[in-house]
């Protein structure tokens, strides 16, 4: 079985809705799902705030296998996309599988930017808190990169 960590994001609509809609997309494969966090919107585009958390997955499947429930689960929820790294129903990233290394653009792993990224550090550590990223503890990255603005949010619960 190879464990799979997906980073879910949200900020237009119903952001809850949409962050449990992709827990119940992964209820087959879940094994943890982390708190939820607001967090300031990352990149140069001017936006509203996200809701952001970490779902843990598991099942004997290759990563292109994982990218396509992403996506199905982003078109589930309405995602349109127009804007990189613009405003989105649902955001599903396909984060770490099992420690695969690839530097395909249709599937880049880890994906390489959440090594920068408190919003997916943070949760991600909540669920695994020896979890590593490119041999290095996602909690080292998370130092490094700070938490600054990254609000748990314990009134909003997923699972
Ligand atoms: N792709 C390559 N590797 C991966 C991977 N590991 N996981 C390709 C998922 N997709 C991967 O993605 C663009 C292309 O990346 C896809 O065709 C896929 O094959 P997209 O979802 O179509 O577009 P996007 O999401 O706008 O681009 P990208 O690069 O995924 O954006 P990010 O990096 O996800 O940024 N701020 C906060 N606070 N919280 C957020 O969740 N999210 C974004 C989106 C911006 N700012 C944010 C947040
Ligand atoms: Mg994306």
């Amino acid at each position: 079985m190879t464990r799979v960590v997906l980073s879910i994001g949200s900020n237009l609509g119903d952001r809850v809705a949409h962050l449990r809609a992709a827990v119940t997309a992964f209820a087959d494969v879940l094994v943890a799902v982390s708190p939820v966090y607001e967090t300031p919107p990352w990149g140069p585009v001017e936006q509203p705030a996200y809701l952001n958390a970490v779902l843990v997955v598991s099942a004997d499947q290759a990563p292109a296998y994982w990218l396509g429930r992403a996506h199905a689960a982003e078109r589930a929820a309405g995602r349109e996309r127009d804007v990189r790294w613009g405003p989105r129903t649902l955001d599903v990233d396909v984060v770490d599988v099992g420690g695969t290394g690839s530097d395909d653009p249709a599937l880049t792993l880890p994906h390489p930017r959440a090594h920068e990224r408190a919003f997916v550090l943070r949760p991600w550590l909540d669920v695994e808190p020896s979890a590593t990223l490119s041999g290095r503890p996602v909690a080292d990255w998370l130092a490094e990169v700070g938490e600054a603005g990254v609000v748990r949010r314990d009134d909003v619960v997923l699972a």
